[in-house]
């Protein structure tokens, strides 16, 4: 029994924990009710008279040893932090760092480029302050439009004589504009840009969103090379069953134009409150570019025809990532951000 009691000693000696769980098993084995503590005393009791002063020394030394190493190692353990407890392996590879992701128009921005550029469209830009010769009065809108009224355009400056005020773009034909007036056909390019429009902000309207229109012109370029154009677009952007339809429309800088919607991504054409129960869900404006623009821009209708067309980024990127608010795109919300394809 001495010798029993001599190796526990030792046990407890060299005892280390590094969790409460390690403690809690050693004050289980030594000191609890039916530790072997109370075995050993129990057990004390039945031993030879001659024996049990010297046994019951080293018992009682065995006793106090368990129960100030117990003290001891909690106490340890309450005051170090956990990390200090931590086996640290110096040879790991190190956690990467947290970078940020692109913005989810960023990347949408970015896949609508790669999949004109493919098509042989270059990438144009232009100046968000314009005046409203480059912003209205080239793209056939007449003077009196209600698209120039003071409840849609941010003015910035209203000259008294009219045609001279200076404004916020509206849309980014005003880069097409300059595209063709400072060039000459053939011209086949998109046009990615921030806009401004005098509007509430609600879910589904912003003063300011994202726009990508594209321009092709040249001699013999017809409706049929627009509508091939935009369902290639649909098909890589949306996946290859997205069917695509035109409605007739309106725009003063396009004749004739067409709306295009898709088939729903949501719901497959069913019928959803995206698509509000039609199956279809609007995604672009488009036409043939109007021979007065053409003339505007020293370009002959004659010679030269083209077709255009716009869309909204928000609206492309809501429809890929199911986001129901506008206003998400512009709050930076990290919450919201870093649910986006990181850079890496
Ligand atoms: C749209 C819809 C239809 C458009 C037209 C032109 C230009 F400059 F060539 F006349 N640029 N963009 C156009 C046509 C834009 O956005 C909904």
């Amino acid at each position: 029994m001495e010798e029993r009691i001599q190796s526990l000693l030792r046990e407890i000696d060299d005892f280390k924990a590094k969790t409460k769980d390690e403690l809690e098993a050693f004050r289980l084995k030594f000191t609890s009710r039916k530790g072997i503590i109370n075995d050993l005393f129990e057990e004390f009791k039945q031993i030879p008279g001659e024996q049990k002063k010297n046994v019951g020394k080293i018992l009682n030394q065995l006793k106090q040893s368990a129960e100030s190493k117990l003290q001891q190692v909690s106490e340890w353990l309450e005051s170090s932090s956990a990390s200090e407890t931590i086996d640290i392996d110096l040879t790991l590879p190190p956690i990467p760092d947290k970078v940020g992701n692109l913005h989810p128009l960023t990347l949408t921005k970015n896949r609508i480029i790669e999949i004109f550029e493919r098509l042989g469209f270059n990438v144009e830009d232009g100046p968000e302050i314009e005046d409203d010769w480059h912003n209205f009065t080239a793209l056939n809108f007449p003077l009196n439009h209600p698209a120039r009224e003071m409840q849609d355009t941010f003015f910035i400056k209203k000259s008294a004589e009219g045609g001279g005020d200076i404004l916020l773009r509206t849309h980014t034909s005003n880069v097409q504009i300059r595209m063709m007036q400072n060039g000459k056909p053939p011209f086949r390019a998109i046009m990615p840009g921030r806009v401004y429009r005098n509007e509430a902000i609600s879910a589904r309207a912003h003063c300011f969103f994202h726009q990508v229109e594209g321009l092709y012109v040249d001699r013999k370029v017809g409706f049929a090379d627009l509508k091939q154009t935009l369902y290639h677009f649909a098909k890589e952007m949306f996946g290859k069953d997205t069917k695509i339809r035109f409605r007739p429309s309106f725009f003063p800088f396009t004749e004739p134009s067409a709306e295009i919607d898709i088939s729903c991504l949501i719901c497959g054409g069913s019928g959803c409150n995206v698509c509000k129960y039609s199956g279809w869900v609007e995604i672009a404006g488009s036409g043939m570019v109007h021979p007065n623009v053409l003339r505007n821009c020293g370009i002959d209708p004659e010679e030269f025809t083209g077709f255009a067309f716009g869309m909204g980024i928000e609206r492309v990127t809501m429809l890929r990532y199911q986001i129901n608010d506008l206003r998400l795109f512009s709050e930076n919300d990290v919450r919201f951000l870093k649910q986006f394809q990181s850079v890496l």
